[in-house]
């Protein structure tokens, strides 16, 4: 039989797993068995890709610095990079409020079905942590993510990936001064990167031959983690909103590409697919990054000078998918509880999801965690913040799934432009994963 492509052995295996979680649903003790005995594998397995994140951006940061030769260009590709990244966040965030306002998914939430969710969520113990979280978030001050972004510890800041900024902070630093330093001295740590960039690559290659098997864990365990199938119903319009929005999003950059790089925006989504199943199997960017990364150097043909800043900076403060969503939520809720938001508030809510998707954690949950500051920003009455997180809990992890697809889309759409306006835009090394997986093997 023909080798099946990753992507396909990926989608196969998603399918597989949605099914095997129905299935367990609906056996007595099902749904514990795949919390216990199957879920570890995902976990384990998104746990692999954080852990190689890491030392990715490490080694491929210097590498793209190093190879700039001079500052000037590493410059000119940061300010390009942030000023698209803000531009198309506030599309995404325009697009959620129009459509959430046309389509109004909030009205005619009759008052029992209000109450039956607050009960059954608002005391929800996750539902209160991500109102702990969200109250520390707010009450830093408005430089605090500056402040963040700077570690003390160049080691503490290696070992843990929320730390992410502050990674991506020291590397530059660290690449700034290689730079500085002449090539000559610097050499011996630039050949060090290069040669740790391969391995980490080859370590994404090995970590992915089990991506099959390790997404149908992550499905199955979804599916009987997803709450009360009936409450899912009742949130389906709003669902089918932030979707919808979704969607439209990946047509956008679908134009952008054709329009910007005069590439095939199909042949872009298919050689991306593999890393948007993976984004949509774990809800995370971190997790996906390194395939993020892999796709859009080997597959797109974007050069690491590029993508090697453009991508983790991207996997951090670049959420479309997430500030579209919380511009939908947060007047989705406004109109379930009967909060008036006139439009002076809505143009509120264009900046404070821009903010918050660039304060957003790129792990599961992050991105509901910050709809409280956008709730906040717009007068919502802190005591009905529970009612509110309570009301899309239900279905916060499927959407989280589908929004984390748009956030690295957005990012690889992203590295394609800055690197068509670099001339950095090249032919793809394509070296099929079976070509890799034969030399693994
Ligand atoms: N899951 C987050 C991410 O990794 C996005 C979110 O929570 O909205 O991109």
């Amino acid at each position: 039989m023909r080798k099946l492509e990753l992507h396909w052995k990926i989608l196969i295996g998603m399918l597989l797993g949605l099914i095997f979680g129905f299935v367990m649903t609906g056996i007595d003790g099902g749904a514990s068995f795949v919390s216990n005995w199957i879920k570890p594998l995902g976990t384990i397995f998104v746990k692999l890709l954080k852990l190689i994140a890491i030392p990715l951006i490490l080694a491929s940061l210097i590498k793209g610095i190093s190879d700039l030769k001079d500052i000037s260009k590493f410059r000119n590709i940061g300010l390009r990079t942030i000023g698209i990244y803000m531009c198309t966040t506030v599309v995404a965030i325009v697009i959620g409020l129009l459509l959430v306002n046309a389509i109004q998914p909030g009205d005619g939430i009759s008052e029992e079905t209000i109450n039956k969710l607050t009960e059954t969520y608002a005391t929800d113990s996750e539902v209160t942590s991500k109102l702990e979280t969200a109250a520390q978030q707010k009450s830093a001050g408005p430089l605090q993510f500056l402040e963040d972004m700077v570690p003390d510890n160049a080691v503490a800041a290696m070992s843990n990936n929320k730390l992410m900024l502050q990674v991506i902070f020291f590397t530059i630093f660290l690449g700034i001064s290689l730079l500085l330093v002449g090539e000559e001295r610097a050499k011996p740590l630039k050949d060090f990167f290069d040669s740790l960039n391969d391995v980490v690559l080859k370590m994404v290659d090995l970590i992915m031959l089990v991506a099959p098997y390790a997404v149908f864990a992550l499905l199955a365990s979804v599916v009987v983690s997803s709450g009360d199938p009936e409450l899912l119903i009742a949130l389906l319009k709003y669902s089918g909103v932030v979707v919808l929005g979704l969607l439209l999003m990946v047509v956008f950059y679908c134009i952008l590409v054709t329009v910007f790089t005069k590439k095939n925006p199909l042949w872009f989504l298919k050689e991306m697919s593999p890393a948007q199943l993976l984004a949509f199997s774990t809800s995370s960017s971190a997790a996906t990054l390194p395939v993020t990364m892999e796709r859009v150097e080997e597959h797109i043909g974007v050069d690491k000078e590029v993508s090697s800043f453009v991508l983790p900076v991207g996997a951090t403060i670049n959420m479309d998918g997430t500030s579209l969503y919380q511009g939908v939520a947060a007047v989705f809720i406004a109109q379930a509880l009967a909060f008036d938001l006139p439009l002076s508030a809505q143009l509120t809510i264009v900046l404070t999801a821009l903010l918050a998707s660039i304060g957003t954690a790129a792990v599961p949950g992050a991105g509901m965690v910050m709809l409280v500051i956008v709730l906040e920003s717009v007068g919502f009455p802190p005591e009905k913040f529970a009612i509110g997180l309570a009301l899309i809990f239900a279905v916060d992890r499927p959407l989280d799934m589908f929004r984390t697809v748009v956030n690295i889309t957005g990012d690889a759409t992203v590295s394609m432009l800055v690197a068509k306006s670099a001339g950095k835009l090249g032919k793809p090394n394509v070296k099929e994963w079976d070509d890799h997986l034969d030399e693994v093997r």
